[in-house]
């Protein structure tokens, strides 16, 4: 059936990271300090991220293990007194910082987040605070130091990453679970004191850098008093330096943005790109140009040039803005693959930079074709299309651009080569050459007298594309002032369609078009949705049965939903008398199978919402109905099946790799409310 994965409502996120952004003016500073502190930062767009440390010395290789990264000490159990070797063999003897601060510059990025200390502990500057720093190693030599001065040099803002996690010092608490070394005499707070002495060090120190990229706030030890206190002593020393989301205990997990109330002065998405963009919130993804942050010798997976072009275009398009990792070797150098790609990335910005930098989230919700950022330019509006697919026809449809518009487009590339424009069926199409342009990504432009509006397609609502007896269509248009009309015969609605004015009830299959007109002109692109009338499935028979539903457990560490058959004997089992984790699985490392039957009310269409942490599968007479799995923090995918009234199968699989869990279900009929799964209506056979 239908699966959906809504993974967090967008109207959520957006309401949360909107009240978020009250939230944060209203505890740490007015919204104009705010804004004035974030200028350069929404103006730059482009950073490098550099992990550097001990951990480049064995680079990613511990015995006969090669999948490390930066995580070394604490992926291959190296005891402190081991890793601490180390120290005697950092002799970057190539670091040449100068030569890294023009390789940001040339590639167009504006900042570098180098980590002044990662987890390890071990500090890149001569800090008064700690020995276990770069001043203790025969290279000898004040890397941020050096780092500050070239920066200053090619006018590129240095930030620094700093880790509240430290696996190193004697009063960090909670110790790996492999070490060996005693928690007794360690002071937390003391450790804190340390911590806001050595960030006060850093402010004090090196009085222009742009941003403190906090991160390692996931441990139970350090909480929001901890967070909110940091946040404060950094703007006391520094009120306009930005700080991110991960000084505090508002993170919801690698998709990077903060719940309402906690301190951050933006969203730190890793790994992953929005599928959206979250307008009127301050966020950047960081993500690696490979599989690892710190540098690990046999990791060859490089992502291309063209990639990470396409990736910045992309973020840029949703209003974010992109920190690209170098993971350094141990020599100093950067890794060979990526100065090459570095090399190619500064190809394409110096040629199409004016289309990233400075720029706003696109107009369009989205672009068949590729992405597009804006730029105010006067009293009027330049729009960047970055073409990941060029038209085979070379024509450009730009869908439901509103402004009057008769200038030629041109290459932002080459302003020479210039493109003319039309309207046809309602949109603005420009018209390219055949051939695509040879450059990655090109980019073209076009400039609208104003703001740019944009009259949005209509969207088709409804609970299902099917539907067991009768179904509720509704259809929305965001764009104010405009006449929807749609057809229900698979014909492409015209002027004379019927006008769409409330909801339209369905008692058979059909096709819906939707589309939205202005001045009796169409304007939008069409909404197309099918809908089919299904029999519902059959009810089963089961045996005698008694209240809840039986489950296994298993130990082992998964990162999915496994093959329950695959498995061992289970650690436990039993009977829930609802859909959730028994207590003995609230934990890490287990996974559990839930079944029984599910007594179905009415012949009708059934929504299902699977909430879950890590992942789950519900199934309904032994077919997938959602697929919630994966590796992820609590969130819920959606789901329907077509039942007949009487007793189904219904199967719950879940997981937990770590951290937090949860587990949830709620159903309901087409059209109703969403409410849990009643113990009353479910049960299994004796
Ligand atoms: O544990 C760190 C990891 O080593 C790396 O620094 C990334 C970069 O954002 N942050 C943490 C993982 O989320």
């Amino acid at each position: 059936m239908k699966k959906s994965i809504l993974t967090i409502c967008l109207s959520t996120l957006l309401a949360t990271c909107a009240s978020n952004r009250a939230a944060v003016s209203n505890i740490n500073h007015s919204q104009d300090d705010r804004d004035a502190r974030m200028e350069w930062w929404r103006e730059a767009r482009f950073g490098m991220f550099i992990h550097w440390g001990l951990y480049a010395v064995p680079a990613g290789t511990w015995g006969k293990d090669t999948h490390h990264g930066e995580w070394i000490m604490n992926t291959a159990h190296i005891p402190v007194e081991t890793y601490e070797k180390f120290l005697d063999q950092f002799n970057p003897i190539k670091f040449d910082a100068g030569a890294w601060a023009r390789m940001a510059k040339n590639a167009g990025m504006k900042y570098i987040v180098i980590t002044s200390k990662h987890h390890d502990g071990f500090c890149l500057w001569d800090s008064k605070y700690t020995k276990y720093n770069v001043m203790s190693t025969p290279f000898h030599r004040d890397i941020l130091k050096e780092l500050d001065a070239a920066c200053k040099k090619e006018g590129i803002k240095l930030c620094f990453y700093h880790s509240i996690m430290d696996w190193h010092h004697p009063d960090y608490l909670p110790r790996r679970d492999w070490e060996k070394r005693p928690t007794e005499g360690a002071d937390f707070n003391r450790y804190v004191q340390q911590l806001s002495n050595q960030i006060s060090e850093l402010l004090t120190t090196f009085k222009d850098i742009g941003v403190l990229w906090f991160d390692g706030e996931w441990e139970n030890t350090w909480n929001h008093g901890h967070g909110q206190a940091l946040y404060d002593l950094c703007r006391k020393l520094r009120p306009d330096l930005i700080i991110n989301n991960r000084v505090d205990k508002g993170r919801g997990g690698m998709g990077g943005m903060s719940d309402a109330g906690f301190a951050g002065d933006y969203g730190t998405p890793e790994q992953e790109i929005p599928s959206t963009g979250l307008p009127g919130v301050d966020w950047e993804t960081c993500m690696t140009m490979n599989d690892n942050w710190g540098y690990n010798s046999h990791d060859k997976h490089f992502k291309s040039a063209e990639d990470l072009i396409r990736k910045l275009c992309d973020i840029a398009s949703k209003g974010g803005n992109f920190l690209l990792n170098i993971g350094p070797m141990g020599n100093g150098e950067f890794p060979p693959e990526s100065v090459e790609r570095l090399a190619r990335i500064g190809d394409w910005t110096r040629a199409n930079g004016e289309s990233i930098y400075g720029t706003t989230a696109s107009p369009f919700d989205s672009l068949a074709f590729g992405r597009c950022t804006q730029k105010q330019s006067g009293a009027d509006t330049k729009l960047y299309f970055h073409i990941f697919d060029w038209p085979a026809d070379g024509r450009l449809v730009i869908p439901g651009l509103g402004n009057k518009y008769d200038k030629p487009a041109w290459l932002l590339a080459d302003p020479s080569k210039k493109f003319e424009t039309s309207w046809q069926d309602g949109n603005l199409t420009i018209q390219l050459p055949a051939a695509p342009a040879s450059a990655t990504c090109p980019v073209v432009v076009l400039e609208t007298k104003g703001k740019p509006i944009v009259y949005k397609t209509p969207i088709i609502e409804a609970d299902s594309d099917q539907f067991v007896n009768t179904a509720d269509v509704k259809i929305a248009c965001e764009s104010k002032g405009l006449t929807v009309r749609f057809t229900v015969d698979g014909s492409n609605p015209a002027a004379e369609s019927a006008e769409y004015k409330g909801s339209i009830g369905l008692d058979r299959t059909i096709r819906i078009k939707a589309r939205a007109f202005h001045d009796g002109k169409p304007v939008a692109e069409i909404a197309d949705r099918q809908f089919t009338k299904v029999k519902p499935w059959a009810a089963g028979n089961p045996g005698a049965c008694e209240p809840g539903v039986r489950y296994q457990c298993f130990d082992g560490a998964f990162d999915k939903v496994p093959d329950f058959s695959k498995l061992q004997k289970p650690t436990s089992n039993g009977v829930e008398d609802s859909i959730q984790i028994p207590k003995e699985a609230r934990r890490a490392h287990v996974c559990m199978r839930m079944s029984g039957w599910l007594a179905v009310p009415a012949d009708e269409m059934y929504q299902f919402a699977l909430g879950a942490d890590d992942g789950a599968i519900l199934t309904i007479d032994g077919h997938v109905v959602v697929n919630n799995d994966g590796l992820h923090p609590m969130a819920i995918a959606t789901g329907a099946a077509p039942l007949a009234a009487g007793a189904h199968r219904i199967e719950v699989s879940w997981f937990n790799g770590g951290g937090d869990f949860g587990l949830d279900l709620k159903w309901a009929q087409t059209g109703q409310p969403l409410t849990p799964v009643s113990k009353a209506a479910l049960s299994h056979e004796k």
